[in-house]
């Protein structure tokens, strides 16, 4: 049996912080996590099986085996699950610089986990291609659902909390550097885990603050959903920063600052951090374009991206 099959997929933002796992195998939050998904940016994924072994190639570089161990992982699910006899060849390549702190991980494992499934012939929901996708990478769970998506902790899949027309908003990603990360998230979150004296607090306070972004959320409450996005990125940076794991630079502090100072201003921007040194601001449509001009002007930030909510991942053609 042999087939192909093409996804897209996007990058998602976390307003509510995913960071820890859940002890044990199987790649599971410890805390519950709420994203959106955004339109503009996005991972195309070609699946082909009919190979003697697993190949992965990721913007026209062939992946090492230690960089490819979690997409041949993943292709070895559905080999399983599908009796297919052959092995996969990927082709991968983002249409967004890598650099930009937007999570290649979360839209590529969610492309992959869409072609590869349907290459090979499984009928799965969306619910199971989450699920799958999960195993991989968390945040890529949230990536196979458009808008505004939840993955809680008590359940193996991302689902879709609330359309995009929900809270209209746009994200301006300020890019502070150009360099690669020194420690990726799932060693940032380990260490947070195992060293920081904040992990027990953060595990407490994050399914709190999840709650109520979540109800901030579905009551269309802008303000309240800026304040506690900003509140979950600084809780997050908190608990890791005292396990020694800094992501942050200069240009990071500078940006937080702006954001705030625009806030104090009048205008309601919010600022969330991920595991790496770039500022993402929530804005209304509005007051993207002033704010963007703003953060430009921030010393230290080299550009300014602008995404909008967007929609979950996508099949482009399978045969
Ligand atoms: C998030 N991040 O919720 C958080 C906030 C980064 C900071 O999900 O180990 O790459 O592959 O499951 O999904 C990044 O973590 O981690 C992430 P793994 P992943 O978006």
């Amino acid at each position: 049996m042999s087939g192909q099959a093409v996804a897209v997929a996007h990058p998602n933002v976390a307003l509510s912080k995913y960071w820890g796992k859940k002890p044990g195998q199987g790649n599971f939050p410890a805390v519950p996590s709420l994203s959106v998904t955004l339109a503009g940016l996005q991972t195309r994924t070609r699946v082909r099986w009919g190979a003697a072994a697993h190949r992965v190639v990721l913007g026209g570089r062939e992946l090492e085996p230690a960089e490819s161990a979690r997409a041949r992982a993943l292709l070895d699910r559905v080999r399983d699950a599908s009796g297919q006899q052959q092995h996969a060849e990927v082709e991968s390549k983002n249409d967004f610089p890598t650099s930009s702190g937007l999570a290649s991980s979360a839209s590529g494992f969610a492309a992959l986990a869409l072609a590869a499934v349907r290459s090979a012939g499984l009928d799965w929901d969306a619910s199971k291609v989450s699920d799958l996708a999960r195993s991989a990478s968390a945040s890529a769970a949230r990536s196979v659902f458009g808008g505004f998506v939840e993955l809680p902790v008590d359940e193996a899949s991302a689902r879709p909390l609330a359309p995009v027309s929900r809270l209209p908003l746009v994200v301006l990603v300020c890019v502070t550097t150009e360099a690669p990360k020194a420690v990726g998230s799932t060693d940032g979150m380990r260490v947070t885990m195992e060293r920081s004296p904040y992990a027990k607090a953060w595990l407490e306070q994050a399914p709190r603050m999840h709650e109520q972004l979540r109800e901030a959320l579905l009551a269309g409450d802008f303000a309240r959903v800026g304040e506690l996005s900003e509140a979950s990125a600084l809780a997050m940076h908190a608990s890791a920063i005292a396990a020694g794991i800094v992501y942050w630079n200069g240009a990071t502090i500078a940006a937080l600052a702006a954001v705030r100072q625009m806030r104090a201003a009048g205008t309601p921007a919010y600022a969330t951090i991920d595991a790496g040194p770039h500022v993402k601001v929530l804005v209304h449509p509005g007051d993207a374009a002033r704010a963007r001009e703003t953060m430009k002007s921030v010393p230290g930030v080299s550009r300014v991206l602008e995404a909008r909510p967007g929609d979950g991942a996508r099949l482009e053609a399978s045969s």
